[in-house]
């Protein structure tokens, strides 16, 4: 049996055998079910922050559990030296949920996007003609993609980049919801590529201007360019619809997802794209041990399954007005600015006598909702999309409390 630990126990191991690369909020969590989780005292919270969105479904669904029991007791793992009898299943699956004519199965969502990223590089060679060697892909600045060296070679932040040089290059960044920016990247005939969040998470939940993410597309179109969405954390009904680049009727080229494709049982991540580009990466050129192992093809089609037999997508929608209505009715000066689109929100704080978002953070903890600050100032809301009308509005009556009691 796995030995019980307490909550102080639990934070000194990290602190003495973890590296130090995170600073977590001093909660320890022992269970998980729908929206609520458990710390190791037992205390009952409401988790706003989903594991970052990658447990749309709520911790520990039923249906996702028992794929992933099932198939655990049958097949984890066969590499793909050989074929097993799941991914095949779950290609077809996932391709035609989504409407693509092949995926590329990976783990983590930033093996998915350096997977685009590859994909499209070799149809800017392969199919564009670009010079070898040559090929741009643009990116945006503020993005959030992951921290493997070739994506933090596009990221503007220095905590994400500062002394792991040197860098992957081949990227050139642009303001986020800049078409001109965009137009005068994009005559660069070397260009293969653009890659946007449809809202950047990680900036604090920035929502681009209402048709930003069509005028891209179609200025992509118009200089042969691939539209690349990284949709691993707005995508699979975050934002109230099946991927945040539906509320614009956008199909991108290149389609990334990660995080809620497993619902938080574990890492599966995805690339979707037609045969034009997917069928230039031939055997041997790309992979990965784990990807497309039949655990995450059985995980998958569950947790995608769940999406649509409980239409999440409709309950982020419904849940993300009434949390932004609630939000703004909120009578604090600490609330500067309520922003989001579903059931991924954020509010800016204007810190008040010292007490900025991390207090806040901590106070709405002691009342029983977790959310993280993110930029000092800004704090994420985003729940599970299974939580209840109810307990979505019992925390907001806790998050009401916590500011409240700093004015
Ligand atoms: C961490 C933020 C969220 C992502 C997008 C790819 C990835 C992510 C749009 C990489 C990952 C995470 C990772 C997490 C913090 C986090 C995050 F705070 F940085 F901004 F979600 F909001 N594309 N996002 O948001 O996916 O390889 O991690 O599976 O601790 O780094 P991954």
């Amino acid at each position: 049996m796995f030995q019980k630990i307490t909550s102080q126990q639990a934070i000194e191991l990290e602190d003495r055998y973890g590296a130090h690369n995170y600073h977590p909020l001093p909660v320890v969590l022992s269970k998980g079910k729908g929206a609520k989780v458990w710390d190791a005292e037992g205390k009952e919270y409401y988790d706003f922050l989903s594991a970052y969105s990658a447990v749309n479904q709520g911790h520990c669904h039923p249906k996702i559990v028992k794929a992933m029991q099932e198939q655990a007791e049958t097949l984890t793992l066969t590499s793909r030296a050989f074929y097993n009898d799941v991914l095949g299943v779950y290609e077809k699956y996932i391709t035609e949920y989504f409407g693509y004519d092949r995926v590329l199965p990976m783990n983590t969502g930033v093996e998915a996007d350096e997977t685009a990223l590859k994909l499209c590089r070799k149809w800017g060679y392969l199919k564009k003609g670009i010079p070898q060697n040559q090929a741009k892909i643009v990116a945006c600045e503020n993005n959030f993609h992951g921290r493997t060296i070739t994506i933090i070679s596009i990221s503007t932040d220095p905590d994400a980049f500062s002394d792991y040089g040197p860098f992957t290059p081949g990227f050139v960044t642009i303001p986020y919801n800049d078409l001109e920016a965009l137009e005068r990247a994009l005559k660069d005939p070397n260009v293969a590529g653009f890659l946007v969040e449809p809202i950047q998470g990680e900036a604090g939940v920035y929502v681009p201007e209402d048709g930003y993410l069509k005028k891209s597309y179609d200025l992509c179109k118009k200089h042969n360019v691939l539209f690349i969405a990284d949709e691993v954390q707005t995508g699979i009904a975050r934002t109230g619809k099946l991927l945040a680049c539906d509320h614009e009727g956008v199909r991108p080229d290149i389609l990334i997802l990660g995080k809620a494709l497993s619902g938080g049982a574990m890492p599966v991540s995805a690339v979707l794209a037609d045969d034009e580009i997917m069928l230039t990466i031939k055997p041997g050129q790309h992979g990965s041990t784990f990807g497309g192992n039949p655990l995450a093809g059985r995980v998958a089609i569950a947790a995608l399954e769940v999406v649509k037999e409980e239409k999440l997508a409709e309950r982020a929608t419904y849940l993300g007005e009434i949390f932004r209505q609630k939000m703004r009715e909120i009578d604090s000066p600490m609330i500067e600015l309520v922003r989001g689109k579903g059931l991924l929100n954020a509010v800016v704080i204007k810190p008040q006598n010292g007490k900025e978002a991390w207090d806040i953070c901590m106070k709405m903890a002691e009342n029983g909702v977790l959310a993280k600050p993110t930029h000092g100032h800004i704090i994420r809301f985003a729940p599970p999309l299974v939580i209840s009308e109810e307990e979505l509005l019992d925390a907001i009556e806790r998050i009401e409390k916590s500011i409240l009691s700093f004015t």
